[in-house]
């Protein structure tokens, strides 16, 4: 495999959420022009690709991925030219850009839904899943991903539309070639401008099950979980060669699929080494570990997650993707809470010795490394933000639903969820400075900021050699470096020791040990380190062998 390392194989990529990133014109929000002023950064960080999350024209019922035209930018971002110049500017500088594709359903401000909703023989009708009432009700019992019903009745021709996630988001209909090719030619629009690649959002929902059956019923919940029924329809993988041999074919590209709902069976299709579909997907199981066993509360729950668990969890996708597809490796981004916070200890004592365990972690695995904007300098949950400061809609839907509605948890408990796993967390502004919105925009920011950009931001981590940003920025180069983390063999060891994990990536010759203490306790462990290994990077300045201090990481390259 050493001699046919693909390009995106041996990438970093760095995830920017375009609306906190950067405010260059003191609107509160982020923009191109903002994230243009901030190439340097990222290059210096050495990351290869910037996953740029939706940037089209949208009335923003979900940050942009509620896209009302394609072709056009959202104005909150600037204009197409803003994106033209920053395309060309990243290029310069050796960076690529991956675009955010949701397809899986369109705004209902988009054209194609203005038409298909303004009467039942319209062109666009069939573009769109529409189907009558049973029996006065929804069509199927599925559940929006954000809460409430997946269905909303249009009283206009009587009938209802499926959306799986807000009602401002219909479902296309995949299985209407027409919706299909429209896609196709919308992609090759933007690989004629030159991107680099896609992030495809839920790209494993387009398919839908035969006849829509219903989905199994949470317990004390109104509606199914469309996750599990809907996940991986009969038609996914063709619609997905289809794209490819339409589209991803005609230049070098990269793609990462997310794919709610994927198990290892199906992403070893979509993202198979004979390339006819995917590069990569993102798997969620390693984010549904600490998930709430309610599933009428699903990912809503705050206990950590278990070590033994996540081992388990993740070694399962090295060993089995292994020589068949290609993993992605993230511990969030812009719908998850803070890594450090999560996996790590964000108590000020610990927060930098923990976020550089969980990269280590996580940057010697096998597969394609994501970096979250913020996670390099260690950003952490927003625990300051109240009831009235949140703007994401699936935490609203949350408070609306589960606490007033079904009433199923009170308010308090309801913000301790949102405080663990809301998606805000991951939203507040990039924290640049110690300046009035830490250097983020000189107007009233969009979301409110951390309250901890006093101490903890870019320019502190840039003036600081043992910051968080200089060690993930040795990662990517040990990475570039080293070909044996992309190509070597994982070998995890001591599968049950719920305190340390540690395993192995072995090459041709050499092998790489990486040692991870999960714990704030300082423990002892003998692993076989012979007396020449090099230790290639620690969290710790000096070694102390078999004693793992508090969190303490570190990897030793040594012969086979
Ligand atoms: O997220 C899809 C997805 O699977 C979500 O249900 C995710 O699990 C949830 O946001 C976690 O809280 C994608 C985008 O990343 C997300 O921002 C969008 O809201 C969603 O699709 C709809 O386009
Ligand atoms: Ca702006």
């Amino acid at each position: 495999m050493t001699n046919n390392i693909k390009w995106w194989q041996k990438a970093v990529v760095y995830q920017v959420y375009p609306r906190s990133f950067q405010d260059a014109n003191g609107d509160g929000i982020g923009d191109l022009k903002g994230i243009e002023q901030r190439l340097d950064y990222i290059q210096k960080l050495g990351a290869d690709v910037i996953w740029l999350n939706p940037i089209y024209a949208s009335p923003d019922k979900d940050n942009g991925y509620d896209i009302s035209d394609y072709e056009d930018i959202n104005q909150k971002f600037g204009t197409m030219a803003d994106f033209d110049d920053l395309l060309e500017k990243a290029h310069d500088k050796g960076l690529k850009i991956l675009m955010d594709l949701v397809v899986n359903h369109t705004s209902d401000q988009h054209q194609w839904f203005i038409e298909s909703r303004s009467s039942k023989d319209n062109d666009k009708r069939d573009f769109y899943i529409w189907r009558d009432p049973v029996d006065g009700h929804e069509p199927n019992n599925w559940g929006s991903f954000f809460s409430g019903p997946a269905w909303k009745f249009d009283e206009a021709t009587g009938q209802y539309y499926l959306h799986l996630f807000v009602e401002g988001q219909p479902d296309l209909n995949w299985a209407n070639p027409e919706v299909r090719q429209a896609v196709f030619d919308m992609m090759n629009f933007w690989v004629d401008k030159g991107i680099d690649g896609f992030r495809m959002d839920v790209i494993s929902l387009i398919s839908k099950p035969d006849g829509l059956p219903d989905g199994e019923v949470p317990n004390n919940g109104e509606y199914g979980n469309s996750d599990k029924a809907v996940a991986n329809g009969p038609h996914v993988h063709d619609y997905l060669q289809e794209m490819r041999q339409k589209v991803l074919n005609r230049a070098d590209m990269m793609t990462v699929g997310e794919a709610s709902g994927v198990d290892i069976t199906n992403a070893v299709r979509y993202a198979n080494t004979d390339g006819s579909e995917l590069n990569m997907v993102f798997q969620f199981e390693h984010m549904g570990l600490d998930n709430n066993p309610n599933p009428a509360l699903s990912k809503w729950y705050d206990k950590k997650v278990s070590l033994v668990d996540l081992k388990e969890n993740l070694s399962k996708w090295q060993n089995e993707l292994a020589g068949k597809a290609w993993n992605s490796l993230y511990w969030d981004n812009h719908d998850q809470p803070r890594a450090v916070s999560r996996y790590g200890d964000d108590r000020p004592e610990y927060r930098v010795v923990s976020a550089k365990m969980v990269a280590t972690l996580l940057h010697f695995l096998q597969g394609t490394p994501y970096v979250y904007q913020g996670e390099e300098i260690g950003m952490t949950n927003a625990y300051n933000l109240k009831r009235e400061d949140f703007d994401d809609v699936e935490i609203k839907q949350a408070f609306k639903y589960l606490v007033e509605k079904t009433k199923l948890v009170d308010e308090n408990t309801m913000l301790n969820y949102v405080h663990a796993k809301g998606r805000d967390n991951a939203r507040t502004p990039m924290q640049w400075d110690d300046s009035e919105n830490a250097g983020f925009t000189t107007g009233t920011p969009w979301l409110k900021l951390n309250s901890n950009y006093d101490s903890i931001n870019v320019q502190e981590a840039l003036a600081d050699k043992n910051s968080i940003f200089y060690y993930y920025q040795k990662l990517i180069r040990l990475r570039h470096d080293m070909p044996i983390i992309t190509t070597g063999i994982y070998e995890l060891l001591d599968a049950q020791d719920a305190e340390v994990y540690a395993y192995r990536r072995v090459g041709e010759k050499d092998q790489l040990l990486v040692i991870n203490n999960f714990t704030d306790q300082k423990l002892t462990r003998e692993y076989h380190v012979p007396s020449d290994a090099k230790l290639i990077i620690s969290n710790y300045s000096d070694d102390q062998g078999e004693t793992l201090r508090p969190y303490e990481a570190k990897v030793y390259l040594f012969k086979k």
